[in-house]
């Protein structure tokens, strides 16, 4: 049986060394964290990702997993630390610098070591190989060295550890061939070699692809509204095209993936990188935008109370890293507005439950599309707030049964007379 260390039990890191525990390898997962470490020995999972738990506590009650502050000798080392960026939208490497270095100790001819972390290209052969170097090992003859990105998309992490495709990027072909070996064990979607550098790029291309769509699609969503479009209708229509695919306008762009890789190629392309660094600027933009137009819809207010539903980065998932939601909430309160917090999926400690939340608010605002507020009953929320008016920025609401019930809807993305406003306002002051 081989034997594993992973480094990083993050959101990658303690799925992957879960799949690999279960998939018959020896697995020893490094974290800084103590905390983290004594959680999951206790068989614990500090990650909220779907079926990990039980996963965690049967692979540590079983002794194919378990956990530590320092690495091991191992056949195989993968790296899966954060790689955040500065405020200078520079890559921060340094726990990749620290990992790799902690490695050196334990390493031994014939091992293999895997970068996973999202990393600038040429980030294995300028940073992580001169630093293995250091073993005396001749890198890549003794010492196999591969990058491999993840591309899981959290909330289905376990399943597509196993199912997605894998690109694998060795600094030579034993390497390639060395870490397909490993990820062969356990993925079932097709495994792609070629050079470290490639594969490194391969992972920024795909998460800028997404960031340059979803900022077209705000993009629409600004243009739609001073056009009288429902942008949300002519993106469906528009999508019917079987070669178009135009992503869902929104808030902002949170998660510490899509905001982050494609900076890691405006780091290293610089004026060539035009289109990546202004689809950031608009994603970046949507939090102010969506901040304006709640001070519009509340203009006449006196001392406004804004109820905020969701605050995680994106619907149905507890993770609110870099969301867009905690900027417009942090804006909002920074203009003087009251602001309630209503989120069921994450136990945040300004978060009330939905009642508290609503309760004698001036304007409902959802920023994300959980499933729970889809099925809000508008009747029930418009005995709750003062004042009928809900903004949607997910397009998730149906727009008849909110109406209905009294409700000014007023949707991102779908142009919104200035008179309706004026006339609630009017209403309001009976109300
Ligand atoms: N978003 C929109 N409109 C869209 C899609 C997303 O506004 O049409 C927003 C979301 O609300 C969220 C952000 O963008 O705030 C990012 O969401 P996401 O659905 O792109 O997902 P992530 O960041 O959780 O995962 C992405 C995935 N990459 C791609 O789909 C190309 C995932 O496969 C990657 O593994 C992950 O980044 C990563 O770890 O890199």
């Amino acid at each position: 049986m081989k034997k594993v260390c992973v480094i990083g039990l993050g959101y990658i890191g303690l799925p992957t060394a879960t799949v690999l525990a279960d998939s018959g390898y020896g697995v020893v997962g490094v974290d800084t964290n103590a905390a983290v470490v004594a959680r999951i020995n206790q068989g614990k999972s500090h990650i909220d990702e779907a079926n990990l738990a039980e996963k965690v506590a049967r692979a540590i009650a079983e002794g194919r997993l378990r956990a530590g502050t320092l690495p091991e000798a191992a056949d195989v080392f993968i790296i899966a630390v954060p790689t955040p960026f500065t405020a200078e939208k520079e890559a921060d490497l340094a726990a990749v610098r620290s990992a790799a270095e902690s490695l050196l100790p334990y390493l031994q001819k014939g091992n293999l070591v895997i970068l996973e972390s999202t990393v600038p290209p040429r980030t294995t052969l300028d940073l992580l190989v001169p630093i293995l170097q250091k073993t005396g090992l001749e890198m890549g003859k003794e010492l196999r060295v591969a990058f491999c990105p993840e591309r899981v998309l959290p909330g289905k992490i376990l399943e597509e550890l196993i199912f997605n495709s894998r690109v694998v990027g060795g600094i030579d072909h034993a390497s390639a061939f060395a870490a397909k070996e490993l990820y062969a064990s356990f993925v079932k979607g097709d495994i792609y070699l070629t050079d470290s550098t490639t594969a490194e790029m391969t992972k920024l291309m795909e998460n800028t692809y997404r960031d340059v769509n979803i900022a077209l699609a705000n993009e629409f969503a600004l243009i739609a509204e001073q056009s009288g479009v429902n942008v949300w209708e002519a993106i469906r229509f528009a999508n019917n095209h079987p070669r178009v695919n135009i992503h869902q306008p929104g808030p902002g762009v949170g998660g510490h993936c899509i905001a982050v890789d494609p900076w890691f190629i405006v780091e290293q392309a610089g004026p060539l990188a035009r289109l990546i660094r202004t689809a950031r600027e608009i994603n970046d933009g949507m939090p102010q935008y969506v901040v304006k137009r709640v001070q519009q819809l509340l203009s006449g207010v006196s001392s406004p109370r804004v109820a905020v539903l969701g605050m995680t980065y994106k619907a149905n998932v507890a993770d609110c890293r870099e969301s867009p939601a905690l900027e417009i909430i942090c804006l909002l309160r920074e203009k003087g507005l009251t602001v309630s917090v209503c989120d069921p999926l994450t136990q945040d400690a300004q978060v009330l439950p939905l009642e508290e939340a609503l309760a004698g608010a001036d304007l409902l605002l959802l920023l994300v599309g959980h499933n729970d507020f889809r099925s809000l009953d508008p009747a029930k929320v418009a005995q709750l707030l003062r004042r009928p008016v809900v903004f949607d920025t997910r397009g998730v609401l149906e727009r008849e049964p909110w109406e209905r019930s009294g409700f000014l809807l007023a949707t991102l993305g779908e142009f919104f007379p200035v008179k309706k406003e004026r006339s609630l306002n009017e209403n309001t002051a009976a109300h």
